[in-house]
């Protein structure tokens, strides 16, 4: 028999402590676990964060230590990364990216001894992937062999730093851009300009076509097929 007054006692424990889940749960103020390397190991076998997190690498060995994800992203790069260091902390970028799911990692460096996981719970929301789109058209290969310049458009869905344009025709590189970044919903004529040899070979052609590829870090590459005549 529970004593009078338990039952309330219990019922209110009850009520607090999901009170406190819900507070805990619905907070995103839990920053993602940070990452400890020393010489040569990581601290834990596995490290939680939230979708939309970026966790950080503390280096407290005296060897140069990285986070590089075992797996491949969009862009054909590591997944997720950070940048090498030989002490104090880094971020690592590429996580604010991933949907809830486990992801290996290592450190490039010591591949052996320095292996974990990242856990994304199902928390928070993951940071919309950088999204490009390139378009344009065709035209004249006289003029274009001539001025030595390819204009297209590139259009971002969503926010896409390091954004780069290349130029080809077959597998000779004709010219590249410098990177550039895009806002959400930002669109942007580009002209890529062409090298002193991709004008020659263009000016060989009686028709070509070209193939302008966009990438972006974190985001699928994009190419848009320009036929000259
Ligand atoms: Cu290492």
């Amino acid at each position: 028999m529970l004593k009078p007054g338990t039952a309330r006692r219990v019922f209110t424990a009850a009520v607090v402590a999901g009170a406190l889940l819900f507070a805990l749960g619905a907070g995103s103020a839990l920053a993602a676990d940070q990452i400890v390397a020393t010489d040569d190991v990581f601290d834990a076998p596995s490290y939680a964060m939230d979708q939309g997190e970026r966790p950080t690498l503390l280096n407290n060995g005296v060897n140069s230590h990285n986070v590089t994800a075992r797996t491949k992203g969009p862009d054909g790069r590591e997944l997720f990364s950070s940048p090498t260091i030989n002490g104090g902390t880094t971020t690592v970028d590429g996580t604010q990216y991933l949907t809830t799911g486990t992801y290996s990692f290592w450190c490039s460096i010591h591949p052996l001894s320095m292996q974990a996981t990242l856990n994304v719970s199902g928390a928070g929301s993951p940071v919309a992937r950088p999204d490009i789109d390139v378009a344009g058209k065709g035209g004249k290969l006289k003029k274009v062999a001539k001025k030595g310049k390819v204009t297209v458009t590139v259009s971002a869905a969503t926010a896409s730093a390091g954004v780069k344009l290349v130029a080809k025709l077959g597998k000779a590189t004709l010219g590249r851009t410098a990177v550039f970044d895009l806002a959400a919903g930002q669109s942007r004529k580009v002209t890529i300009r062409l090298s002193k040899s991709g004008k020659a070979k263009l000016a060989k052609k009686k028709k070509a076509s070209i193939k302008v590829t966009g990438s972006v870090r974190f985001g699928a590459p994009d190419t848009v097929k320009l036929s000259l005549k």
